[in-house]
């Protein structure tokens, strides 16, 4: 162990050693301890430049970090708070052990809660201010097993109902219930934070905190005090987002960042470390990340016992246990622990000599002991200069006794047999008979009990209730037309890509009268690939502490520009992070009252693909914004090859039901949407957000063929109607984003070579028009009296004559889905497959989506309809070029 106190080292005399400890202890007393400190630190550098290799430790002994006499008075009554906080307990187990009564397996969590209810209910009772008019409150991220005390919590408060309680997980019931785990989508007013795919709150806690300081730099609110709390299994560190971003916020000196990690030492199957120590191992991370640490592992009972054992003997047997055994002694009799623990010295047998038993066995581990909680989370609140967490010792399942305290079981535990009730019910003193209480009746004492009383008045004197989530911000009144207006007007003839149009409008936005403000442009170390570098002079690289360095590229017109003020989140290589903000920024209207609006704009094959479980979390709760896909389309991208080419993106983004997803091929198509998503999101308020992808590749912008706007929105319009729409051959041809140039170079060839007249189509949204397809069929289903609706895509084919050819960059799964609706036959090309590192032409050759491949589709549809013969088809092969013997792009 890092904390073991080492042996001698050979040579070494007593004397001597005892000669440098005596001469620092006088340091100590003459000039305290910043200038003991201070040669301590000279000494190690002295060392180390003489060549000496001192060992690394980022540890500290495995002790309290605060003494007992830095220990801040208890300001609360604190009988009254253990009370409430057995209430709380009870009420949390009743609600699992009720709703698996009458619902066999409907599942809940006893055991996580029990553990933590110290942990918590400090912070309820000293710590967690509410959002108000006048400040801003505290944001907490609850761990998301936790649930059932925060709702048991709100019951006492009177917030919650006992009918609700009585729905715990099973919400549908009439009434409705209480959501599993944090849930904003389910429960709007309530939660703010979904924490249960664990390792993401961590991570959006960490991006919130630095958010709440990019507000304020910015000058878009107040500067405060306000925390941002978030609660932690020591299991969940294991997810690598977890710590991923730790020295994020230690360099951004986050001390508006508190982290308290409940280490009860088990995660669900076992111990987190049978064979080590989780509390040493998370320290040293965190304090090599320049994290102030703060460990609560002994209660108070221990202290006279520390206070004894002058000899450092105790700290130095804590040390050398691994948390296997840990795990046993915390939940063994006292007599076990006399032999097991103190037993392994005979000087330690005498520390607890004169203690019984039943004393040992009481002996509080520090996140069970208020008093030990309180001082951590005051030193925490008032530290200053980087980020805290709190790494809290406690016991898995605490109070569940038999029923699984301690128990690598505990986790999964849901009932309790009649006699585990009545031991809990007496171990927490609630007033239940031994009839009544196993009924496990939720118990809320009279309004004006002293315990209501007391827990009213102390959320009343922390600004109101907390979890709580409310829309605080304004809607937006502007229409925006004239911003926008130029977009839909064409480049002439100029050659730019949709990235570029987009950056164009972004450029715009950020000098809007309403919105300029408010935009919020986020990019993980990708803005020069999307053509944005001119926005870093203009709007600034968000730096909380300027830019302390003359840039290189100082004297050129788009130098790297950071400043205190900056706009731009530059969130460097990590699209789980950029998503952090997004999160941040986009749900502000309802967590600051402000209507930020987030443009994060990144390389598509690592959004979807990769953060997929970040944006789930960010539809859960609510956020609003703009996600952008740059780079976009397998066979778009070019050169790149197989792990960046994106042509799964939009499948990726179909299971996400409040995320719009847009292919588009053109700046006013681009124009439309936003304009509109800016229109719905904050001036509706509708709890949408958007994926737009956006391309690489150059040409021509024509300007809105009309007044397709509708079209635009809703998935699909026609751009390019058949020259000759009398011709005896017909087609209708779908194409979207890049792959709409293929379909209209198609359409020319069809016509030219081989008298096809065919309409082209752009399909922006195959995901709006599948939305809108299954919801009629849906509507109809249910409405059979009525009159039939027609699906979008059935009535804009209703009376388009001729074959049916979709091709996009993406799965062929995504035009076929849509299908059905279609009046014939659809042809689907898309691009299933691995990627090429390639040029366009080639790889849109190898996908078979070109307009060759889109022609020869449509003339194998007319021919199967027995409108062309079959050696037209050959001969079009041949002409075409096309080598019928290709491998198939799909599994090669
Ligand atoms: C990403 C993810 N993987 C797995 C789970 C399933 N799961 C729920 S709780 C749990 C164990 C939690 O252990 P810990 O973080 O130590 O929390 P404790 O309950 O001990 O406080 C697991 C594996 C999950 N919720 N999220
Ligand atoms: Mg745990």
């Amino acid at each position: 162990m890092d904390n073991e106190i080492s042996t001698q080292p050979h040579g070494m005399e007593d004397v001597e050693i005892q000669e440098w400890l005596e001469s620092l202890d006088s340091v100590l007393e003459s000039s305290g301890p910043e200038v003991a400190a201070e040669i301590l630190e000279r000494l190690r550098a002295h060392a180390t430049v003489n060549g000496i290799d001192l060992p690394f430790s980022a540890n500290t002994p495995y002790a309290n970090t605060i003494p007992v006499r830095l220990q801040p008075l208890f300001p609360g009554d604190q009988e009254l708070e253990r009370r409430i906080k057995s209430l709380i307990r009870w009420n949390a187990l009743a609600m699992v052990v009720r709703a698996n009564r009458v619902e066999h397996n409907i599942g809940g969590h006893i055991s996580t809660y029990a553990s933590a209810a110290t942990l918590y209910e400090v912070g309820f009772n000293h710590f967690f201010r509410a959002r108000s008019d006048e400040f801003e409150g505290d944001t907490v991220y609850f761990q998301g097993h936790a649930s059932p005390g925060m709702y048991a919590r709100a019951f006492l408060e009177g917030r919650l109902s006992p009918q609700k309680l009585e729905n715990f997980r099973r919400e549908l019931k009439p009434g409705g219930g209480l959501s599993s785990y944090p849930h904003p989508w389910l429960m709007p007013d309530f939660w703010e934070f979904p924490t249960v795919s664990m390792g993401l709150s961590p991570l959006m806690a960490i991006y919130q905190a630095r958010y709440n300081r990019y507000l304020e730099d910015r000058g878009l609110k107040p500067t405060t005090d306000a925390k941002v709390w978030a609660f932690l299994g020591d299991g969940e560190t294991d997810e690598p987002e977890s710590l991923g971003a730790i020295t994020l916020a230690s360099r951004e000196k986050l001390d508006n960042l508190i982290f308290v990690i409940n280490c009860n030492l088990q995660r669900l199957d076992g111990p987190v470390r049978g064979n080590g120590q989780i509390i040493q191992e998370l320290e040293s991370a965190f304090r090599g990340a320049r994290w102030n640490v703060i460990k609560v592992l002994w209660g108070s009972e221990w202290d006279p016992i520390f206070e004894r054992d002058t000899e450092g003997l105790l700290v130095k047997r804590m040390g050398e246990l691994v948390d296997g055994e840990y795990q046993k002694l915390v939940v063994s009799s006292g007599a076990y622990v006399r032999e097991h623990f103190f037993g392994s010295d005979s000087r330690l047998l005498q520390l607890v000599e004169p203690m019984s038993d039943e004393s040992l066995r009481r002996l509080r581990l520090g996140g069970h002991d208020p008093r030990k909680v309180y001082a951590a989370y005051k030193a925490a609140v008032d530290h200053k200069g980087s980020p805290t967490v709190i790494l809290a010792r406690t016991i898995k399942g605490y109070g569940l006794g038999e029923a699984g305290e301690g128990k690598n079981v505990t986790h999964q535990q849901k009932k309790l047999n009649e006699d585990e009730l009545r031991e809990f019910r007496s171990r927490f003193g609630i007033p239940l008979n031994d009839e009544d209480c196993i009924e496990v009746p939720f118990y809320r004492p009279a309004e004006d009990s002293v315990e209501i009383q007391y827990l009213r008045a102390r959320r009343e004197a922390l600004g109101g209730y907390v979890p709580k989530r409310s829309i605080r911000a304004k809607p937006l009144v502007a229409d925006h037309d004239e911003l926008f207006k130029e977009f839909l007007e064409g480049s002439d003839g100029r050659e730019v890509s949709t990235t570029m149009a987009f950056v164009g409008m972004l450029r715009k936005m950020l000098k809007d009268a309403e919105i300029g403000k408010l935009v919020v442009p986020i990019v993980p170390d990708e803005a020069r690939t999307f053509g944005m570098e001119s926005l870093f002079r203009t709007a600034g690289i968000y730096s909380s502490v300027g830019q302390k360095y003359e840039p290189v590229d100082v004297n050129t017109l788009l130098y790297y520009k950071e400043a205190k003020d900056g706009q731009i989140l530059e969130e460097g290589i990590t699209e789980a992070g950029s998503m952090g903000s997004f999160i941040a920024a986009g749900t502000a209207y309802a967590t600051h009252g402000i209507n930020t609006i987030p443009f994060f704009i990144y390389y598509s094959m690592f959004g979807f693909q990769r953060i997929a479980d970040f944006i789930w979390a960010a539809a859960d709760m609510r956020t609003r914004g703009f996600m952008l896909g740059g780079t976009a389309g397998r066979t778009t991208l070019s050169g790149e090859g197989l792990q960046h080419q994106d042509g799964n993106s939009h499948v990726l983004a179909l299971p996400v039901p409040n995320s719009k997803a847009y292919d588009p091929a053109f700046a006013y198509e681009i124009a439309v949407i936003i304009q509109d998503g800016i229109r719905r999101m904050y001036k509706e308020g509708e709890n949408i957000f958007y994926y737009i992808t956006v391309m690489n590749e150059p040409y021509a912008m024509p300007a809105m063929p009309g007044d397709v706007k509708e079209g635009i929105l809703r998935g699909m319009y026609r751009f390019r109607p058949a020259a000759n729409p009398k011709a005896k051959l017909r087609a209708q041809l779908f194409g979207s984003g890049a792959i709409l140039n293929e379909a209209l170079r198609a359409q020319e060839i069809l016509d030219t070579k081989y008298g096809v007249s065919a309409d082209v189509w752009s399909v922006t949204s195959y995901k709006e028009l599948y939305n809108d397809g299954i919801e009629t069929e849906r509507w109809n289903r249910l409405h059979p009296g009525e009159k039939a609706r027609v699906p979008y895509v059935a009535m804009c084919l209703a009376d388009a004559p001729g074959v049916l050819v979709a091709a996009s960059d993406y799965l062929k799964t995504l035009p076929n889905m849509i299908s059905k609706w279609m009046p014939r036959h659809l042809a689907s090309l898309g691009t299933d497959g691995f990627g090429r590192s390639e040029g366009r032409t080639s790889l849109r050759d190898f996908f078979e989506v070109d307009s060759r491949f889109i022609t020869l589709a449509t003339l194998h549809e007319l021919f199967v309809d027995g409108k062309v013969e079959r050696c037209i088809i050959d001969k079009a092969i041949k002409d075409l070029g096309i080598n019928a013997d290709k491998p198939n792009p799909v599994i090669s």
